[in-house]
């Protein structure tokens, strides 16, 4: 005792660090707390120890799962969610929630063991054997590999610049089952680790781009503000609402830029979709991409006369990518830079006084959002027997408005895109759905994830076919004790519950068993399973369910004619041109 430095007189062993550690640490350094993962050679024992010192560790059931919880934490935490896997089949498992990753611009690593190098290169068929690496790489935004101890520090430096900085997205980091092993003097490793100063650098946009952006905002006629992903991930909340209410330009918000601005706000005009964007003179994409999500920009959605022409619009988009631009039309002023910087910056060009659109494009707008809102109530009053998509929905839609801190997680095709036209969102980053792709599967690993990275009540509004995908992990919600409420939108099927195999031998290929209880799935781990047929039983389920904070499933029994083909997607569905 007494000695200054009391660790250099210590045991031989206790001067040593391995791969293990420096893994662990390295990720603690950088503010890490939590891994989504699921165990097993070679990365069983950094889980264990990973959770003896201090992370998180959460245990899923599926990598795809853990992948997507990874991926969604990122999106809500501007910090990479890590999905840790076993090599091969659990490194593929995770691999979609990779490219997932990616193509939402979601800050993300999937750490994934590996076997040995020497092996695998030379095709020699080691347990679990695969060049993992070479089948990240065009699925990710960047791909590494560490092969010794003294360079896991950099290794997540990079993974971790490489996710957040730019535009976000997946990354890649290979750890051979080697490498975990390796001993390392414990002072020298400490001192490989990196801490990493500023992994999302701001990016100022330059000025003569905000005075275009601004010049041709200023001569609109008919002005429109699209608010993507992008935005609600930037966490510039109180700056785009600020420059929404002062230029008093009308917004449209995309599926997860809802509540970014509350959906009740005067100025979003969502319910007159369909008649801003072909109207609009000018229209400024503010973290959207003109994807298919929003006809690339073209065709009758835009008022164009047919499908491939563009109609007049002039486009201002703010994004971090310099590469967006144009990518699908022609885009007369891009603002390249981080969106908290662009708006700001937007918002200083255009100063005080800046003039309000013209009155005839606000009232045009009004108008069509009374007729489309008082159509909407009129359909919500109603409560048909059995229970449809909209009486149902009506009910979330009220449970969400009393809980506007709730975070809402959907999938589905009906269940989708009845639940997002229906259901208001009232604060930022509160609505996670399937996302860029369409994708089913998400749901139970967005559910863990939103439960845990920011502590509210999670609501999962699921079709009985989406819910499918990840339906295992309500173990796992029910594990970890999550306050999760999953209502399962069961109409029997993929789309409906109708379809009939012509030929009379089997189910058709989008019908399931016919008044199946999801709710009992809950009930085998210890979570609340309700079946309910009618609003008013949903309604006290789900309600009991926010009071108790505990996994809870309700199996809502939904009319299985009451959906159509893909929701709201039915014309992406190929057909051959009929014969005249
Ligand atoms: P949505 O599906 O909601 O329309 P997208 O995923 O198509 O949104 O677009 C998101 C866009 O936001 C991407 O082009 C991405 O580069 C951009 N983006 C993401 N984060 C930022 C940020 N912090 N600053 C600026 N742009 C961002
Ligand atoms: C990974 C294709 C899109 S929507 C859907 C499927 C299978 C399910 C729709 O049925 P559900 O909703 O969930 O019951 P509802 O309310 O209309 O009945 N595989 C993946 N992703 C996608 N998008 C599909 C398949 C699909
Ligand atoms: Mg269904």
């Amino acid at each position: 005792m007494g000695s200054a430095e009391p660790q250099v007189a210590s045991s031989a062993a206790t001067q040593l660090s391995d791969g293990f550690q420096l893994v662990i640490d390295a990720l603690k350094l950088n503010g890490i707390d939590t891994i989504y993962a699921l165990p097993g050679i070679p990365i069983t024992d950094l889980t264990r120890r990973a959770q003896a010192d201090g992370l998180r560790v959460l245990s899923f059931r599926h990598e795809q799962n853990a992948g997507y919880a990874a991926s969604i934490a990122g999106f809500l935490t501007q910090k990479p969610g890590i999905c840790l896997t076993v090599s091969a089949p659990g490194f593929l498992n995770g691999l979609n929630a990779l490219a997932h990753a990616t193509t939402n611009c979601f800050p993300m690593i999937l750490i994934s063991g590996s076997s040995e190098r020497e092996i695998v290169d030379l095709q020699q068929g080691d347990y679990e054997e695969l060049d993992q690496l070479a089948i990240a790489r065009p699925l990710a935004k960047a791909a590494y590999r560490v092969l010794h101890a003294d360079d896991i520090g950099v290794g997540i430096a990079r993974a971790i610049r490489a996710a957040c900085s730019g535009r976000p997205g997946g990354v890649y980091l290979d750890l051979p089952a080697k490498l975990f092993a390796q001993s390392i003097d414990a002072e020298l490793g400490k001192k490989t680790l990196i801490k990493v100063v500023d992994p999302a650098p701001k990016q100022i946009p330059a000025p003569e781009a905000v005075k275009r952006a601004a010049e041709l905002l200023k001569n609109a006629k008919k002005p429109l503000i699209i608010l993507g992903k992008g935005a609600a991930y930037a966490q510039a909340d109180a700056d785009i609402r600020a420059f929404i209410e002062r230029t008093g330009i009308p917004y449209l918000p995309m599926s997860m830029a809802k509540g970014l601005l509350p959906d009740t706000h005067e100025q979003c005009a969502s319910a007159a979709r369909s008649f801003v964007l072909p109207a609009a003179d000018v229209v400024m994409l503010i973290g959207a991409r003109l994807n298919w999500l929003l006809s690339h920009g073209k065709g009758k959605t835009w008022g164009a006369k047919s499908a491939k022409d563009w109609g007049g619009q002039k486009f201002i988009q703010i994004d971090i990518s310099p590469q967006e631009a144009d990518s699908n039309v022609r885009i007369d002023a891009p603002v390249v830079g981080d969106i908290g910087s662009c708006v700001a910056a937007l918002l200083k060009e255009l100063g005080a006084g800046s003039p309000k659109p013209p009155a005839d494009w606000l009232n045009a707008i009004n108008d069509k959002k009374s007729t489309n809102v008082a159509k909407m109530a009129e359909t919500l009053a109603k409560s048909p027997t059995p229970m449809n998509f909209h009486s149902a929905l009506n009910v979330v839609r009220d449970i969400i408005k009393a809980n506007p801190d709730a975070i809402l997680v959907n999938e589905g095709a009906n269940a989708l895109d009845f639940t997002r036209s229906i259901v208001d969102m009232y604060k930022p980053r509160k609505r996670i759905d399937v996302g860029t792709w369409g994708i089913m599967g998400v749901g139970m690993g967005y559910c863990v994830a939103a439960a845990v990275a920011t502590k509210q009540q999670v609501i999962a509004v699921e079709g009985d076919s989406a819910f499918g995908f990840s339906g295992m992990e309500v173990e796992t919600i029910c594990r970890y004790n999550l306050p999760v409420c999953i209502v399962v939108m069961n109409n029997n099927g993929v789309y409906k519950g109708t379809d009939k195999d012509p030929t009379g031998r089997d189910p058709a290929p989008t019908v399931f068993v016919k008044g199946a209880r999801y709710d009992k799935i809950m009930e085998a781990f210890g979570g609340f399973g309700i079946n309910a047929s009618t609003p008013a039983e949903l309604r006290k389920a789900m309600e009991e369910a926010i009071r108790s904070r505990k996994p809870t499933l309700i199996n809502a029994v939904i009319d299985e004619t009451a959906g159509t083909e893909s929701g709201r997607i039915t014309s992406l569905n190929p057909s051959a041109a009929k014969k005249k």
